[in-house]
């Protein structure tokens, strides 16, 4: 499938995520009926996000934050492939399939995916060739260790150059593999094996990270990192998730990931109106 208009990132854009994991940490689990996904639930929700102003949907049916236990191929496949088939019928939104399971991947784009978003950066057996074979748009992300323990003692030396090293060895393979610069999107992965200080680090020099000289994806949309900070609960971070976001695209971001969609949409616009019509008045 060809690419999609939502992942020409001259402007930024916002990727509203959607987890279809029982377990999830902001679903919790809503779109279920009993074991199986209720799809019909889950096309009212999506229609809210694309009316909300979403470019992108991720979908994830394995979750990642910290403490996560792994996920069968087959129940990833039974949660990720009915979504990705009704935003295709359905709708012209671009479609990204947050997995790092080869089978999935092929399956999503055969499905009509646009990008496959994986925080493994295609490490798994297979999971390179599956993209290249797709032509699909692919960000890959950094994270120390697994998700289950990643969270125990993070450690670098120097955190900005460890992540943007092990981007640049992944964007090498990629391209190595045939996949075109035009398809790599990389993040430094907020939360993946790093402390608060790792995280602040990250964000405070992501201008490095975009000197790699592809789109950055940044995803801290109500995670730990603002618990830390502020000591916010889930449900009180939506203030620090915006702040953080304008933070990143001032930074040079050009994709954040979110749970909260109309507000994050508003500064997107904010930012694009502030920095695109800058002339656009002219004082007397
Ligand atoms: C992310 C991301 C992701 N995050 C990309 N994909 C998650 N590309 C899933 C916490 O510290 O940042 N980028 N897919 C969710 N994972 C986490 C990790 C959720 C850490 C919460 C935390 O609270």
């Amino acid at each position: 499938m060809a690419n999609h208009p939502a992942l020409d990132f001259s402007l930024p854009r916002l990727m509203a995520i959607v987890n279809v994991t029982p377990d999830s940490f902001s679903d919790g689990g809503l779109l279920y009926k009993g074991n199986a996904i209720d799809v019909d639930k889950v096309a009212q929700r999506l229609q809210g996000l694309i009316a909300e102003g979403a470019d992108i949907i991720d979908i994830g049916g394995e979750s990642t934050r910290p403490g996560a236990a792994a996920v069968s191929l087959q129940e990833e496949l039974d949660r990720v492939v009915p979504v990705v088939e009704w935003l295709s019928r359905e709708t012209d939104v671009a479609i990204s399939v947050d997995t790092s399971s080869p089978e999935v991947m092929l399956e999503a784009a055969d499905k009509g995916a646009h990008l496959i978003n994986d925080v493994r950066a295609l490490s798994r057996d297979g999971a390179l060739q599956a993209v290249a074979s797709t032509e699909l748009t692919v960000c890959l992300m950094h994270m120390q260790g697994m998700p289950a323990t990643m969270q125990n003692n993070p450690h670098y030396l120097h955190v900005v150059n460890e992540v943007s090293q092990y981007l640049q060895e992944r964007i090498a393979v990629c391209l190595e593999e045939g996949i075109t610069a035009n398809k790599i999107i990389v993040d430094p992965g907020f939360g993946f094996g790093k402390t608060l200080e790792h995280n602040l680090s990250l964000l405070r020099q992501l201008p490095e990270v975009c000197r790699l000289g592809f789109p950055v994806l940044a995803g801290m949309s109500r995670k730990a990192m603002i618990g830390h900070l502020l000591g916010r609960e889930l449900h009180e971070r939506l203030p620090a998730s915006l702040g953080l976001g304008m933070l990143a695209l001032e930074r040079g971001a050009k994709i954040l990931r979110v749970h909260d969609v109309a507000a994050t949409r508003d500064i997107i616009d904010l930012f694009v109106a502030i920095n695109n019509n800058s002339n656009a008045i002219i004082c007397e």
